[in-house]
């Protein structure tokens, strides 16, 4: 049986640590691609080289052009300009949604049946824009935010608690970025929600609330520390993770930017809710009961995510 072709679009630093995961866990052949000539080259060559030292066998190579990722089962997409220390993830859109063109485009052409996962900036408004420009099937295009925001949850309260990060569960939902919703009667300790952790003592409400925002601003976090550039590994994991299950038909339960079409009262947009990844892409939206506290949280997360997907709209009028 041929291996499965997995394509990253750019190459940069969660391009590189895409490419060195899905080597180790040998989920196929690897293409990177970028714009900067030589570099997903060299990044495929030094990768190739590692191989034989940890014993996996994926092709990898480099291009810098489309037709390269003829025929891949998977897609993701870095392209673009990361966020730099001060600058929101608004600022971000119009250079985004430019590279989401070519993209989409590109994955249109070569790529058309392929499971794509965005991860570039601002995540729901790209993710949106990359289905429209690709024209590939809504359940086929989805992005990655849900599982590193809960990563994070799960890593901060797994600190808090002493207890293994494998035993702490959460759930984020809304748009990816500072209006995110961490669910805290859904975040559980080995089942128990976090609300009756509080009651039992573990932690105070105020504490929880702490750490709810401190997951808020984990990319901010990130950021400032790097200076130079924004979170990659965390980043990566996740998406890998997605592509694993999509690709091995885990049918996993994640968080992810998927396509509403009716769900949770929103149409035609993307935000994060929980969902099954499996062999048909998103098989399924999990719509949870909200309370009214969360369902307000959730509403304006939603309106953030509309305001720039608007603003997409503006820059490029074919959007709309
Ligand atoms: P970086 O290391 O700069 O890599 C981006 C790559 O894209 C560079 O190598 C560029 O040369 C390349 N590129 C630029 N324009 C194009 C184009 N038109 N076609 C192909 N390649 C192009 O960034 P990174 O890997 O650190 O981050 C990539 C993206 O992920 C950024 O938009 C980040 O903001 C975003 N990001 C999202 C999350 C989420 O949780 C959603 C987390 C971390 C980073």
């Amino acid at each position: 049986m041929a291996r499965n072709k997995i394509a990253l679009i750019g190459s940069g630093q969660i391009g590189g640590t895409l490419a060195h995961l899905a080597g180790l866990k040998e989920l196929g052949d690897i293409v990177l691609f970028d714009i900067a000539e030589g570099m997903p080259q060299g990044k495929a060559l030094d990768l190739a080289e590692s191989s034989p030292v940890d014993g996996f066998d994926s092709g990898l190579s480099g291009t810098n052009t489309y037709e390269g990722i003829a025929g891949s089962d998977v897609v993701i997409v870095t392209a673009g300009v990361p966020r730099k220390p001060g600058m929101s993830r608004d600022d971000l859109l119009e250079i985004n949604l430019k590279v989401m063109e070519q993209v989409g485009a590109g994955i249109k052409k070569y790529a058309p049946d392929a499971f794509v996962i965005c991860i570039t900036n601002p995540l729901d408004a790209m993710v949106w824009a990359l289905q429209k420009f690709s024209g590939l099937p809504a359940n086929k295009v989805v992005g990655m935010a849900g599982v590193l925001d809960s990563a994070r949850f799960r890593y901060f309260l797994a600190e808090e608690f002493k207890v293994s990060v494998e035993d702490v569960t959460a759930f984020v939902l809304g748009g990816h970025g500072d209006t995110m919703v961490p669910l805290t009667r859904y975040s559980t300790v080995a089942g128990v929600p976090l609300t009756d952790l509080v009651k039992m003592g573990w932690l105070t409400a105020e504490r929880l609330e702490e750490i709810v925002q401190r997951t808020r601003d984990g990319g901010a976090e990130i950021v400032g520390l790097l200076k130079t550039g924004s979170a990659f590994y965390a980043p990566a994991a996740s998406a890998i993770q997605m592509a694993e299950s999509y690709l091995k038909d885990k049918k996993r339960v994640l968080p992810c930017a998927a396509y509403l079409d009716g769900q949770y009262g929103q149409k035609d947009m993307y935000v994060g809710v929980p969902t099954v990844i499996g062999e048909n892409g998103i098989e399924r939206i999990i719509e949870i009961d909200l309370n009214s506290d969360e369902k307000a949280m959730f509403d304006k997360s939603v309106a953030s995510v509309n305001g720039l997907v608007d603003a997409c709209k503006k820059i490029q009028p074919a959007l709309a």
